[in-house]
């Protein structure tokens, strides 16, 4: 009996080990592959949070601010040199140029908010 519950404890580990190497994959970012996404502000994260998007096409990110506070008030991209103002509980979208292949953040004015944007 004992080597009984020695081989399933040996095989729900096992079963483990399997799921967790190679089944669960840490969490990529949101593919935006038509371009466009939504971005939702609120409790002082932007989510989704890490975006991916097709390098070379532009894209349209609309962003959704529910955070009435000043801090979400803008939304920056530092490398793109665009700088946005959000209004509150109005989508506002936000045309992007095509871009190399790389990571980009965008977060507010006082980067509180924090997002990284992959062009893959
Ligand atoms: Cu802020």
């Amino acid at each position: 009996m004992n080597t009984l519950l020695v081989n399933v404890i040996g095989l729900a580990l096992l079963a483990f080990v399997i799921y967790w190497f190679w089944l669960a994959k840490p969490s990529k970012g949101t593919k935006a592959e038509s371009g466009k996404i939504t971005i939702k502000v609120a409790n002082g994260v932007y989510s989704p949070a890490v975006i991916e998007a097709p390098a070379g096409k532009p894209i349209s990110l609309s962003f959704l601010r529910e955070d009435p506070s000043p801090c979400a008030q803008k939304v920056v991209f530092a490398d793109l040199d665009i700088s946005e103002d959000l209004p509150l509980g109005k989508t506002k979208t936000i045309q992007l140029p095509a871009q190399p292949t790389g990571d980009y953040r965008f977060t507010c004015q006082m980067q509180m908010y924090q997002g990284t944007l992959k062009f893959i």
